[in-house]
Protein backbone atom coordinates (compact mmCIF):
# COMPACT_ATOMS: atom_id res chain seq x y z
CA UNK A 1 0.00 0.00 0.00
CA UNK A 2 1.13 3.35 -0.75
CA UNK A 3 3.07 5.61 1.71
CA UNK A 4 2.50 9.14 1.16
CA UNK A 5 5.64 11.17 1.37
CA UNK A 6 7.14 14.75 0.29
CA UNK A 7 10.23 15.12 1.95
CA UNK A 8 13.34 12.63 1.80
CA UNK A 9 16.30 12.16 4.53
CA UNK A 10 18.26 14.92 2.93
CA UNK A 11 15.59 18.15 3.22
CA UNK A 12 14.23 17.90 -0.43
CA UNK A 13 10.95 18.54 -1.36
CA UNK A 14 9.01 15.57 -3.63
CA UNK A 15 6.71 17.48 -6.75
CA UNK A 16 2.82 17.50 -5.84
CA UNK A 17 4.39 18.45 -2.02
CA UNK A 18 1.98 21.02 -0.14
CA UNK A 19 2.71 24.30 0.13
CA UNK A 20 2.88 24.95 3.72
CA UNK A 21 3.30 28.83 4.86
CA UNK A 22 6.56 29.87 5.99
CA UNK A 23 5.33 30.68 9.97
CA UNK A 24 3.76 27.39 10.19
CA UNK A 25 6.89 25.79 9.22
CA UNK A 26 9.06 27.60 11.37
CA UNK A 27 6.71 26.76 14.55
CA UNK A 28 6.27 22.99 14.04
CA UNK A 29 10.53 23.18 13.60
CA UNK A 30 10.24 25.15 17.07
CA UNK A 31 7.56 23.11 18.74
CA UNK A 32 9.27 19.68 17.70
CA UNK A 33 12.72 20.78 19.20
CA UNK A 34 10.80 21.84 22.59
CA UNK A 35 8.94 18.45 22.81
CA UNK A 36 12.28 16.77 22.03
CA UNK A 37 13.97 18.77 24.57
CA UNK A 38 11.55 18.58 27.12
CA UNK A 39 11.41 15.11 27.06
CA UNK A 40 14.71 14.47 27.47
CA UNK A 41 15.21 16.25 30.33
CA UNK A 42 12.39 14.46 32.00
CA UNK A 43 13.92 11.00 31.24
CA UNK A 44 16.66 12.47 33.46
CA UNK A 45 14.67 13.92 36.11
CA UNK A 46 13.14 10.42 36.52
CA UNK A 47 16.73 8.79 36.55
CA UNK A 48 17.63 10.98 39.42
CA UNK A 49 14.30 10.50 41.06
CA UNK A 50 12.90 13.91 41.30
CA UNK A 51 9.71 12.72 39.00
CA UNK A 52 7.96 9.20 38.90
CA UNK A 53 8.00 8.44 35.40
CA UNK A 54 8.35 9.77 31.85
CA UNK A 55 7.53 8.68 28.11
CA UNK A 56 9.00 9.99 25.26
CA UNK A 57 7.86 11.06 21.63
CA UNK A 58 11.72 10.43 20.67
CA UNK A 59 11.94 10.28 16.39
CA UNK A 60 7.58 10.42 16.08
CA UNK A 61 7.17 14.37 16.97
CA UNK A 62 5.86 14.71 13.42
CA UNK A 63 2.74 12.47 13.69
CA UNK A 64 1.97 15.22 16.15
CA UNK A 65 2.75 18.46 15.47
CA UNK A 66 2.17 17.92 11.93
CA UNK A 67 -1.44 16.95 12.83
CA UNK A 68 -1.87 19.57 15.22
CA UNK A 69 -0.76 21.97 12.78
CA UNK A 70 -3.45 20.72 9.81
CA UNK A 71 -6.07 21.20 12.77
CA UNK A 72 -8.74 23.85 14.00
CA UNK A 73 -8.30 24.97 17.49
CA UNK A 74 -12.09 23.70 18.23
CA UNK A 75 -11.02 20.42 16.86
CA UNK A 76 -11.14 17.61 20.12
CA UNK A 77 -8.19 16.15 20.68
CA UNK A 78 -7.57 12.73 22.19
CA UNK A 79 -4.32 12.11 22.72
CA UNK A 80 -2.46 9.05 24.06
CA UNK A 81 0.62 9.46 25.72
CA UNK A 82 3.26 10.40 23.33
CA UNK A 83 1.50 13.42 21.99
CA UNK A 84 2.94 16.31 23.73
CA UNK A 85 3.80 18.06 20.85
CA UNK A 86 -0.10 18.54 20.14
CA UNK A 87 -0.45 20.49 23.21
CA UNK A 88 2.55 22.51 22.85
CA UNK A 89 1.45 23.78 19.76
CA UNK A 90 -2.17 24.58 21.37
CA UNK A 91 -0.50 27.16 23.48
CA UNK A 92 0.49 24.61 26.73
CA UNK A 93 3.69 26.10 28.34
CA UNK A 94 6.87 24.31 29.33
CA UNK A 95 6.04 25.17 32.74
CA UNK A 96 2.42 24.30 32.92
CA UNK A 97 3.81 20.75 31.26
CA UNK A 98 6.52 20.33 33.60
CA UNK A 99 4.29 21.38 36.09
CA UNK A 100 2.33 18.44 35.58
CA UNK A 101 5.17 16.20 35.17
CA UNK A 102 6.21 16.90 38.65
CA UNK A 103 1.93 15.99 40.08
CA UNK A 104 2.23 19.18 42.30
CA UNK A 105 0.00 22.00 42.93
CA UNK A 106 -0.04 23.83 39.51
CA UNK A 107 -0.62 20.98 37.45
CA UNK A 108 -3.62 21.53 35.79
CA UNK A 109 -5.11 17.71 36.75
CA UNK A 110 -3.96 18.65 40.44
CA UNK A 111 -1.49 14.85 40.31
CA UNK A 112 -4.36 13.45 39.83
CA UNK A 113 -2.82 11.28 36.39
CA UNK A 114 0.37 10.17 36.44
CA UNK A 115 2.91 11.94 34.71
CA UNK A 116 2.24 11.75 30.73
CA UNK A 117 -1.25 12.40 30.98
CA UNK A 118 -1.47 15.75 29.99
CA UNK A 119 -5.25 17.29 29.34
CA UNK A 120 -6.80 21.16 28.73
CA UNK A 121 -9.69 21.94 28.87
CA UNK A 122 -9.07 25.33 27.41
CA UNK A 123 -7.43 24.02 24.56
CA UNK A 124 -9.75 20.97 23.83
CA UNK A 125 -7.09 18.62 24.58
CA UNK A 126 -8.60 15.70 26.66
CA UNK A 127 -6.79 14.45 29.14
CA UNK A 128 -4.98 11.17 28.33
CA UNK A 129 -6.55 7.68 29.93
CA UNK A 130 -3.79 4.78 31.05
CA UNK A 131 -5.70 2.00 29.72
CA UNK A 132 -4.84 2.07 25.72
CA UNK A 133 -7.87 3.10 23.37
CA UNK A 134 -10.57 3.83 25.69
CA UNK A 135 -10.33 7.10 24.11
CA UNK A 136 -11.21 5.55 20.74
CA UNK A 137 -14.91 5.03 21.29
CA UNK A 138 -15.15 8.62 23.35
CA UNK A 139 -13.73 10.10 20.30
CA UNK A 140 -15.89 8.28 17.81
CA UNK A 141 -18.77 9.68 20.37
CA UNK A 142 -17.73 13.38 20.55
CA UNK A 143 -17.70 13.84 16.55
CA UNK A 144 -21.10 12.43 16.42
CA UNK A 145 -22.17 14.75 19.10
CA UNK A 146 -20.78 17.46 17.19
CA UNK A 147 -22.60 16.32 13.60
CA UNK A 148 -25.61 16.12 15.29
CA UNK A 149 -25.20 19.90 16.82
CA UNK A 150 -23.75 20.63 13.08
CA UNK A 151 -20.69 22.16 14.74
CA UNK A 152 -18.06 22.00 12.01
CA UNK A 153 -15.55 20.68 13.64
CA UNK A 154 -13.84 17.39 14.31
CA UNK A 155 -12.35 14.58 16.76
CA UNK A 156 -9.28 13.36 16.89
CA UNK A 157 -8.20 10.52 18.74
CA UNK A 158 -4.49 8.96 18.72
CA UNK A 159 -3.22 5.88 19.67
CA UNK A 160 -0.24 3.62 18.88
CA UNK A 161 -0.62 0.12 16.60
CA UNK A 162 -0.93 -1.96 19.90
CA UNK A 163 -4.22 -0.62 20.91
CA UNK A 164 -5.56 -1.53 17.49
CA UNK A 165 -5.65 -5.34 19.72
CA UNK A 166 -8.27 -3.59 22.01
CA UNK A 167 -12.05 -4.28 21.54
CA UNK A 168 -12.16 -0.25 21.73
CA UNK A 169 -10.40 0.00 18.73
CA UNK A 170 -13.16 -1.95 16.70
CA UNK A 171 -16.38 -0.85 18.79
CA UNK A 172 -15.37 3.05 18.14
CA UNK A 173 -14.46 2.78 14.46
CA UNK A 174 -17.37 0.84 13.86
CA UNK A 175 -19.53 3.22 15.49
CA UNK A 176 -17.71 6.55 13.74
CA UNK A 177 -18.41 4.61 10.23
CA UNK A 178 -21.53 3.68 10.37
CA UNK A 179 -22.50 7.07 12.11
CA UNK A 180 -20.82 8.88 9.54
CA UNK A 181 -19.20 10.98 12.61
CA UNK A 182 -16.20 13.63 11.47
CA UNK A 183 -13.71 11.56 13.67
CA UNK A 184 -9.92 11.28 12.47
CA UNK A 185 -8.23 8.12 14.29
CA UNK A 186 -4.76 8.80 13.86
CA UNK A 187 -2.63 5.96 14.57
CA UNK A 188 1.39 5.89 14.98
CA UNK A 189 2.91 2.31 13.77
CA UNK A 190 5.57 2.91 15.59
CA UNK A 191 6.91 -1.24 15.72
CA UNK A 192 6.43 -1.86 19.13
CA UNK A 193 3.67 -2.16 21.70
CA UNK A 194 6.18 -2.01 24.95
CA UNK A 195 8.13 -5.50 24.07
CA UNK A 196 5.67 -7.08 21.22
CA UNK A 197 6.45 -6.28 18.15
CA UNK A 198 4.09 -5.33 15.15
CA UNK A 199 4.48 -8.73 13.88
CA UNK A 200 3.05 -10.39 16.66
CA UNK A 201 0.22 -8.27 16.64
CA UNK A 202 -1.91 -8.42 13.72
CA UNK A 203 -1.71 -10.83 10.64
CA UNK A 204 -2.72 -7.89 8.47
CA UNK A 205 -0.65 -5.86 6.25
CA UNK A 206 -0.42 -2.86 9.16
CA UNK A 207 -3.42 -1.13 10.35
CA UNK A 208 -5.11 1.08 7.12
CA UNK A 209 -6.26 -1.93 5.66
CA UNK A 210 -9.02 -2.36 8.30
CA UNK A 211 -10.27 0.88 7.19
CA UNK A 212 -11.53 -1.28 3.73
CA UNK A 213 -13.30 -3.53 6.99
CA UNK A 214 -15.37 -0.59 8.24
CA UNK A 215 -15.96 1.29 4.96
CA UNK A 216 -14.30 3.98 5.72
CA UNK A 217 -11.91 6.50 4.45
CA UNK A 218 -7.85 4.81 5.02
CA UNK A 219 -4.52 6.59 4.25
CA UNK A 220 -0.78 5.68 5.07
CA UNK A 221 1.47 8.36 5.85
CA UNK A 222 5.23 8.58 6.08
CA UNK A 223 4.86 9.62 9.95
CA UNK A 224 8.26 11.28 10.48
CA UNK A 225 8.02 13.88 7.22
CA UNK A 226 6.15 16.81 8.81
CA UNK A 227 4.42 18.25 5.07
CA UNK A 228 3.03 14.55 4.47
CA UNK A 229 1.40 14.21 7.96
CA UNK A 230 0.22 17.97 7.59
CA UNK A 231 -1.20 17.35 3.97
CA UNK A 232 -3.02 14.38 5.17
CA UNK A 233 -4.59 15.42 8.15
CA UNK A 234 -5.80 18.54 6.87
CA UNK A 235 -7.09 16.46 4.04
CA UNK A 236 -8.71 13.87 6.27
CA UNK A 237 -10.53 17.03 8.31
CA UNK A 238 -12.32 17.95 5.06
CA UNK A 239 -13.33 14.31 3.89
CA UNK A 240 -14.57 13.84 8.22
CA UNK A 241 -17.00 17.16 7.51
CA UNK A 242 -17.75 15.94 3.93
CA UNK A 243 -18.43 12.29 3.80
CA UNK A 244 -17.03 10.92 7.29
CA UNK A 245 -14.08 9.16 9.30
CA UNK A 246 -10.73 8.53 8.39
CA UNK A 247 -8.25 6.19 9.56
CA UNK A 248 -4.63 7.35 9.32
CA UNK A 249 -1.42 5.09 10.21
CA UNK A 250 1.38 7.05 9.88
CA UNK A 251 4.80 4.95 9.28
CA UNK A 252 7.18 5.56 12.21
CA UNK A 253 9.32 4.17 15.13
CA UNK A 254 9.50 4.53 18.85
CA UNK A 255 13.14 5.82 18.96
CA UNK A 256 13.39 5.71 22.54
CA UNK A 257 12.26 3.24 25.15
CA UNK A 258 8.39 2.72 25.73
CA UNK A 259 8.79 4.69 28.89
CA UNK A 260 11.39 4.91 31.96
CA UNK A 261 10.61 1.41 33.50
CA UNK A 262 11.51 -0.38 30.19
CA UNK A 263 14.60 -1.20 28.81
CA UNK A 264 14.30 -1.77 24.62
CA UNK A 265 17.67 -3.18 24.50
CA UNK A 266 15.75 -6.92 25.69
CA UNK A 267 13.90 -6.77 22.72
CA UNK A 268 15.68 -4.75 19.33
CA UNK A 269 18.66 -4.42 18.26
CA UNK A 270 21.15 -1.25 17.98
CA UNK A 271 21.26 -1.99 14.18
CA UNK A 272 17.23 -1.93 13.82
CA UNK A 273 17.17 1.58 15.90
CA UNK A 274 20.04 2.95 13.61
CA UNK A 275 18.49 2.48 10.05
CA UNK A 276 15.57 4.89 11.69
CA UNK A 277 17.77 7.34 12.96
CA UNK A 278 18.47 8.54 9.12
CA UNK A 279 14.69 9.12 8.88
CA UNK A 280 14.81 11.41 11.95
CA UNK A 281 11.53 14.05 11.36
CA UNK A 282 13.41 16.67 12.97
CA UNK A 283 16.35 17.01 10.87
CA UNK A 284 14.42 16.42 7.91
CA UNK A 285 12.46 19.69 8.76
CA UNK A 286 15.76 21.36 9.65
CA UNK A 287 17.45 20.68 6.79
CA UNK A 288 15.03 21.99 4.00
CA UNK A 289 14.09 25.08 6.63
CA UNK A 290 17.97 25.73 6.13
CA UNK A 291 18.10 25.19 2.00
CA UNK A 292 14.83 27.78 1.97
CA UNK A 293 17.33 30.08 4.12
CA UNK A 294 14.88 30.14 6.59
CA UNK A 295 17.01 28.75 9.23
CA UNK A 296 20.70 28.70 9.96
CA UNK A 297 23.13 26.64 12.59
CA UNK A 298 23.20 30.02 14.65
CA UNK A 299 19.38 30.04 14.76
CA UNK A 300 19.50 27.12 16.03
CA UNK A 301 22.20 27.34 18.71
CA UNK A 302 19.81 30.56 19.72
CA UNK A 303 16.71 28.33 19.94
CA UNK A 304 17.84 25.78 21.70
CA UNK A 305 19.64 28.30 24.61
CA UNK A 306 16.23 29.76 24.57
CA UNK A 307 14.11 26.57 25.33
CA UNK A 308 16.79 24.77 27.47
CA UNK A 309 16.35 27.88 29.39
CA UNK A 310 12.83 27.91 29.52
CA UNK A 311 12.87 24.07 30.57
CA UNK A 312 15.76 24.92 33.48
CA UNK A 313 13.41 27.63 34.90
CA UNK A 314 10.43 25.46 34.92
CA UNK A 315 11.86 23.12 37.08
CA UNK A 316 13.20 25.06 39.53
CA UNK A 317 9.64 26.18 39.66
CA UNK A 318 7.94 22.86 39.80
CA UNK A 319 10.87 21.73 42.38
CA UNK A 320 9.69 24.99 45.05
CA UNK A 321 5.98 23.51 44.49
CA UNK A 322 4.02 22.07 47.35
CA UNK A 323 1.93 18.67 46.85
CA UNK A 324 -1.69 19.27 45.55
CA UNK A 325 -3.91 20.00 48.89
CA UNK A 326 -5.72 17.03 50.51
CA UNK A 327 -9.10 18.72 50.15
CA UNK A 328 -8.40 19.06 46.61
CA UNK A 329 -9.37 15.40 46.00
CA UNK A 330 -13.09 15.83 46.28
CA UNK A 331 -13.13 18.56 44.41
CA UNK A 332 -14.30 19.28 40.34
CA UNK A 333 -15.21 15.14 40.43
CA UNK A 334 -19.19 15.72 40.61
CA UNK A 335 -20.84 19.81 40.50
CA UNK A 336 -21.31 19.71 43.94
CA UNK A 337 -20.17 17.90 46.35
CA UNK A 338 -22.38 15.01 48.24
CA UNK A 339 -23.07 14.65 51.78
CA UNK A 340 -21.33 11.75 51.71
CA UNK A 341 -18.29 13.05 50.16
CA UNK A 342 -18.55 16.03 52.46
CA UNK A 343 -18.21 14.25 55.16
CA UNK A 344 -15.53 12.25 53.62
CA UNK A 345 -13.63 15.40 52.82
CA UNK A 346 -13.63 16.62 56.63
CA UNK A 347 -12.88 13.44 58.02
CA UNK A 348 -9.95 12.97 55.52
CA UNK A 349 -8.95 16.94 56.37
CA UNK A 350 -8.94 16.29 59.75
CA UNK A 351 -6.98 13.41 59.98
CA UNK A 352 -4.29 15.02 57.52
CA UNK A 353 -4.28 17.96 60.01
CA UNK A 354 -3.23 15.98 63.22
CA UNK A 355 -1.01 13.98 61.19
CA UNK A 356 1.16 17.21 60.51
CA UNK A 357 1.15 18.27 64.13
C1 LIG B 1 -6.15 -1.90 28.24
C2 LIG B 1 -4.66 -1.89 28.50
N1 LIG B 1 -3.93 -3.00 28.31
C3 LIG B 1 -2.60 -3.00 28.54
C4 LIG B 1 -2.00 -1.86 29.01
C5 LIG B 1 -0.49 -1.85 29.28
N2 LIG B 1 0.17 -1.05 28.23
C6 LIG B 1 0.52 0.23 28.44
S1 LIG B 1 1.19 0.93 27.10
C7 LIG B 1 1.07 -0.50 26.21
C8 LIG B 1 1.56 -0.58 24.80
C9 LIG B 1 0.82 0.29 23.88
O1 LIG B 1 1.38 0.20 22.61
P1 LIG B 1 0.86 1.11 21.44
O2 LIG B 1 -0.62 1.27 21.54
O3 LIG B 1 1.41 0.57 20.18
O4 LIG B 1 1.48 2.55 21.74
P2 LIG B 1 3.00 2.99 21.85
O5 LIG B 1 3.37 2.84 23.31
O6 LIG B 1 3.79 2.11 20.96
O7 LIG B 1 3.04 4.41 21.46
C10 LIG B 1 0.47 -1.50 26.97
C11 LIG B 1 0.23 -2.88 26.50
C12 LIG B 1 -2.80 -0.72 29.23
N3 LIG B 1 -2.28 0.44 29.66
N4 LIG B 1 -4.11 -0.76 28.95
Amino acid sequence: MEIISYLDDSGTLKKGAPSIPKDVLLKAYEIMLQTRMVDDRMVTLQRQGTISFAMLSLGEEACAVGSAAALELADWLYPQYREAGIIFWRGFTIREYVDHMFCNCNDIILGRQMPNHFGSRKLNVVTVSSPIGTKIPHAAGCAYAMKVQKEKSVAVCYFGEGASSEGDFHAGINFAAVRKAPAIFFCRNNGYAISTPASAQFASDGIVPKAIGYGIEGVRVDGNDFFAVYDVVQKARQHCLDVGPVLIEAMTYRMGAHSTSDDPSKYRTEEEVEKWRIKDPIARLGKYLEKKKLWSKAKDEELKKKIAHEIDQAIENSKGACSPPIHSLFEHVYFELTPTLEREQDSVVHRSESCQK
